[in-house]
């Protein structure tokens, strides 16, 4: 067989080029390409996927360096019933992962594999999560058959040259491999988007730190670097050298005075994290400003002062388009201004982009998602409502300065959240660190969209990590105790809930921007500083606690905001009972105890 080689490799590392050999000798594809990450190999790549219509060049004065693909209407999202954790017991995946043995897994994976690369260009992508040179950083490689990943981890990850640097001649790497899984066999033409959503896989080997994808070109199912390594793999990771890989925004909060608190915030999905990780603070809040680490994965480990350090591993934001504009979100609009990639949002007559929520008026004539003409009236919506951007964390005006500090930023608060339209409080503070595990534990949603299960069901996810644990999640929270436990300082713990309803049906908090008003007194209880009461949930603000300039907020409304009704918090502890039951036998006899003490204290 001979491959064509459109660029050598530029290393010496003999397991690395050895596995990608195998890789090669496997997936037979027409030629190797080893990514360097260079401005002019992504400007070529995207040249070359414009000439074959697999994405569209955007207006250069409107939205300069910047494309549109339309993905398959069947792979437009990540694939849950298809992700495996193939460790080697069973019992370790836990029951709310999807398990297969190992070797029966590799098996199907190398038959799926063989000759999946028929005809195409096998991407070598070496990435660094993580800033370059942090001792908390990783180094990944995946091989690919899609330009589309290509151009999108050049995004979300340090990646290139660089990385392969950093890796030098022996360094470990987490191999991952992809295909679309669609050859270009018998005469058979190319389609926009390749791939093959009847067989799509999304496998994990944690013991062998290794990730394999199949059949998907979207998102979390092929941007191996994000929800795959640096959450499934790396959580695994962590739990065997004492770290902590959470699904958490991570942000910092200047206070007039000049003093910066780091606080990271884990929500499930459709809370608005990304909005709140580039919130800006009222205008009457003078002197209080937020800037963003992150807005999607916290890498956290203790230092050798015994607190909690953080880096983001991601370089880029891939967050959802519909519902982001000037007024809910001006920091994400400006981020993917430039040099951004757009998938499954709408086109405008100008070559612009444009989605639900963008503007108060729709253009009166766009493409849509799925290539197709759409006006007002059509009764469509013009973007798929898991459309998203790619934008590099460098363009957003908020970026914080310690971005790229290897040595992370100290972490004083976790904040968990959760969209809770009857009984949660706006905000309350847990009592321990073990109290504070149980909110994380218990943490639910309820849903907003059909596409799991019934609207308006509380969905359990703790931590927001049930969909990305690459382990079992009693075993989980286990090891978030024991990090607790090893620490000199542990950071405060909260829980918030910006969607309580009234009796109408009205949202009873504002959000947005007056969350920086909750935020104020978290990062001042943190510090040491702000008052509190005490209630049954923990420790929460009186109406005189919260900064109010310029916000007219009566202590009535504000009353009703934070009720705790005991009875309806004992029906709510109740439903706690179905998670831990599913997880019993390796569930810490903490959190039975934390909620022991929670129904005592109601
Ligand atoms: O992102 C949101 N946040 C966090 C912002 C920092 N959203 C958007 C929905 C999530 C996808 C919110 N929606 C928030 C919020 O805090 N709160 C709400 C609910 C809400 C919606 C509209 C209003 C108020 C509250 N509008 C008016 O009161 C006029
Ligand atoms: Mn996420």
């Amino acid at each position: 067989m001979s491959v064509k080689s459109k660029k050598a490799p530029k290393t010496t590392h003999k397991a690395l080029l050895k596995w990608v050999d195998k890789m090669i000798d496997m997936c037979q594809p027409d030629a190797v390409h080893w990514c360097d990450g260079s401005q002019d190999e992504a400007d070529t790549l995207f040249e070359e996927m414009v000439q074959k219509g697999m994405c569209i060049r955007l207006n250069e004065e409107k939205r300069p360096n910047s494309y549109l693909f339309r993905s398959d209407p069947k792979d437009v999202a990540r694939v849950e019933k298809r992700t495996f954790i193939c460790s080697n017991s069973k019992d370790d995946a836990g029951p709310t992962n999807n398990w297969e043995n190992p070797r029966t897994m590799r098996r199907k994976m190398k038959a799926l594999f063989k000759g999946s690369m028929k005809g195409r260009t096998m991407y070598v992508i070496p990435f660094c999560m993580g800033p370059l040179g942090s001792p908390i950083s990783q180094i990944g490689v995946q091989v690919t058959d899609s330009p589309y990943v290509v151009v999108n981890m050049r995004i979300m990850a340090r990646m290139g040259d660089n990385a392969l640097e950093a890796l030098g001649a022996d360094g470990f790497f987490v191999p991952c491999l992809h295909s679309v899984g669609q050859p270009l066999v018998d005469g058979k033409n190319d389609v926009p988007w390749p791939c093959d959503p009847e067989n799509t896989y999304v496998v994990h080997f944690p013991e062998e730190r290794t990730i394999v994808s199949y059949g998907s070109g979207y998102g979390g199912n092929a941007l191996l670097g994000k929800k795959c390594f640096a959450l499934r793999i790396a959580s695994t990771m962590a739990r065997d050298e004492g770290w902590l890989a959470e699904h958490m925004l991570i942000l910092g909060v200047e206070s007039p005075e000049g003093q910066k608190t780091y606080v990271t915030a884990a929500f499930p999905s459709a809370c608005g994290k990304t909005n709140f990780a580039m919130i800006i603070p009222p205008k009457e809040m003078k002197g209080w400003k937020v800037t963003t680490v992150g807005d999607d994965i916290a890498w956290i480990k203790p230092g050798e002062d015994g607190k909690l350090y953080a880096i983001n591993p991601e370089a880029g934001f891939f967050g959802v388009a519909p519902g982001t504009s000037y007024d809910t979100n001006p920091n994400a609009m400006e981020s993917c201004r430039k040099d951004s990639i757009f998938t499954n949002v709408a086109l405008t007559d100008e070559g612009d982009v444009w989605w639900e929520g963008m503007t108060e008026e729709p253009p009166a004539h766009l493409i849509d998602w799925k290539g197709e003409d759409w006006t007002p009236d059509c009764g469509r919506v013009s973007s798929h409502p898991n459309a998203r951007f790619t934008a590099p964390i460098a363009n957003c005006p908020c970026v914080d300065e310690a971005f790229e500090a290897p040595e992370g930023v100290p972490i004083k608060a976790f904040i968990y959240g959760g969209r809770r339209m009857n009984d949660i409080p706006l905000v309350f503070q847990s009592l321990s660190w073990s109290h504070g595990v149980y909110l994380g534990a218990t943490m639910g949603s309820e849903q907003t969209a059909a596409a799991e299960g019934q609207v308006g069901a509380l969905r359990r996810d703790p931590m927001a990590m049930l969909p990305f644990c690459g382990y079992h999640m009693g075993d989980y929270f286990r090891h978030y105790l024991k990090v607790g436990k090893r620490l000199k300082e542990t950071p405060r713990i909260f829980h918030v809930n910006w969607f309580r309803k009234d009796k109408e049906g009205n949202f009873m908090w504002p959000g947005f921007g007056q969350n920086m008003r909750v935020l104020k007194w978290i990062v001042e209880r943190a510090n040491g500083h702000a008052r509190s009461q005490q209630s049954p949930l923990g420790w929460i603000p009186s109406y005189e606690d919260i900064d109010w300039s310029g916000l007219d907020y009566s202590e009535e409304d504000w009353n009703a905001l934070m009720e705790i009704d005991r009875e309806r918090i004992k029906g709510q502890v109740l439903q706690h009972q179905a998670l831990f039951l599913e997880l019993s036998e390796h569930l810490p006899s903490e959190l039975i105890f934390e909620r022991e003490l929670l129904i005592c204290r109601l």
